[in-house]
């Protein structure tokens, strides 16, 4: 499929705001669906709405053959061994929190470390900080180098035998940097910790295989993928699962319910507490069939070229701070000497540029950056050379508008 085609499965793009074509350059923090899954949703509603896991009727067969089946999906795109370890959560934030309230609370005790980076989400953040207050145990981060990379010296120097649990991000969601997760894994093993990953901006844009990473645990969000909003997945190693009890408790949960005690279903479904996101999954598993037939490989090719294509163009303005790695994911994070990011989104968005701007919820890399916010245009399947083109002009018309003021 080549750039037309694609734009065409995603007719949002097909529109202008404040009179202009519409520029989306906000992928991270939310993909545009394509048609595919828009018409999935509205497939199952229309046609064959229904709870999952109960009756016999033929509706609600056919809605848990798409919901389990969607299941499936997500185990053959990430690499999982089997359908048990994939979780259905509503989104990276929950299942880190699965992952932190279960499994953490349980194995870390006080004394214990957990490690983690200055690059990190909030969502890989708070979650170990509760556990940390809660335990005693200590939560140490791994440092970054000048250009926003993590040096494996440093992730050796930071683990140690006291470390239970080591969570990183597979990509920043603000640097762009791709972090040698399986290289991260295998000292975090070698310590006896486990490995738990964020890929809420990995997932969307790369070929995952879990088993090859040797992580233990790896959290994503469907609605960066094209899927809707309100599922992702957690994936964890069987062995690991089994052994953790669920964080949320009442029907669809349970085997056998006493008046005192009750039994757990068995894997995935004891972490899947009440009626699913029948919808958002059956969803996420057209998304997971368009990128597929796209191609993960072409995928990220193209915004890797967009990436290198707009650091080019972007390079050049006088004024302009770019953050992060040379080599990166696809989007890119700057400052405009003296003005506000907001004021940056502002002056874009009458252009019909959609950025983001602010912390994007990493206070901990704002502060080791030194600024209080950035801006960030990200780029996913759908955009073009010729809409960084559009970026870069309203860059610099911004630049221009406020040396005037
Ligand atoms: N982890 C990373 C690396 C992220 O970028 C995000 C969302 C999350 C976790 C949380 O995902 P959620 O779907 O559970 O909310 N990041 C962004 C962003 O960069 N701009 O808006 C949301």
């Amino acid at each position: 499929m080549d750039i037309v085609d694609i734009r065409k499965h995603f007719p949002i793009l097909d529109q202008q705001v404040n009179g202009r074509d519409l520029v989306y350059l906000d992928s991270a923090a939310t993909s545009q669906k394509p048609l595919a899954v828009i018409d999935a949703l509205s497939t199952y509603y229309r046609e064959y709405n229904s709870n999952v896991h109960r009756g016999v009727h033929t509706l609600g067969t056919r809605a848990t053959d798409g919901y389990e089946g969607a299941r499936e999906k997500v185990r053959k795109f990430i690499g999982a061994k089997s359908t048990q370890e994939i979780i259905f959560t509503r989104g990276a934030t929950t299942a880190l929190n699965i992952v932190a309230q279960s499994y953490g609370l349980a194995n870390v005790k006080k004394g214990d470390e957990i490690v983690i980076t200055y690059m990190e989400h909030h969502a890989n953040v708070i979650p170990w900080q509760q556990v940390a207050k809660l335990t005693g145990a200590t939560l140490k981060y791994i440092p970054l180098q000048e250009d926003g990379t993590i040096d494996l010296k440093d992730v050796e120097e930071t683990v140690t035998s006291k470390t239970k649990i080591v969570s990183v991000m597979q990509v920043s969601n603000v640097l762009g940097t791709i972090n040698p997760i399986k290289e991260i894994a295998e000292i975090a093993h070698k310590h006896g910790a486990i490995m738990a990953v964020d890929g809420a901006q990995s997932t969307p844009h790369m070929k995952i295989d879990v088993q090859d990473l040797d992580c233990d645990f790896f959290a994503f969000s469907g609605h960066k993928m094209g899927g809707p909003t309100g599922i992702g997945a957690l994936y964890g190693k069987k062995q690991l699962l089994e052994k953790m009890e669920p964080v949320e408790f009442g029907g669809e949960m349970i085997d056998f319910v006493g008046l005192q005690e009750s039994t757990w279903k068995e894997l995935p479904w004891k972490f899947e507490a009440g009626t699913p996101i029948i919808a958002g999954a059956i969803g996420l598993g057209a998304a997971i069939d368009f990128l597929e037939q796209v191609g993960l490989e072409n995928i990220e090719a193209h915004e890797h070229k967009l990436a290198q294509y707009a650091m080019d163009k972007m390079s050049q303005v006088e004024g302009l701070t770019i953050y992060g790695p040379k080599h990166r994911a696809g989007l890119v994070t700057f400052n405009i000497e003296d003005v506000h990011p907001h004021d940056v989104a502002t002056v874009l968005d009458a252009e019909g540029i959609a950025v983001r701007a602010g912390h994007h919820c990493a206070q901990p890399l704002m502060k080791w950056l030194k600024v209080s916010a950035t801006a960030r245009a990200s780029f996913y399947l759908y955009n073009t050379e010729e809409e960084i083109d559009k970026l870069v002009a309203g860059i610099i018309k911004t630049k221009e508008y406020f040396s005037n003021v």
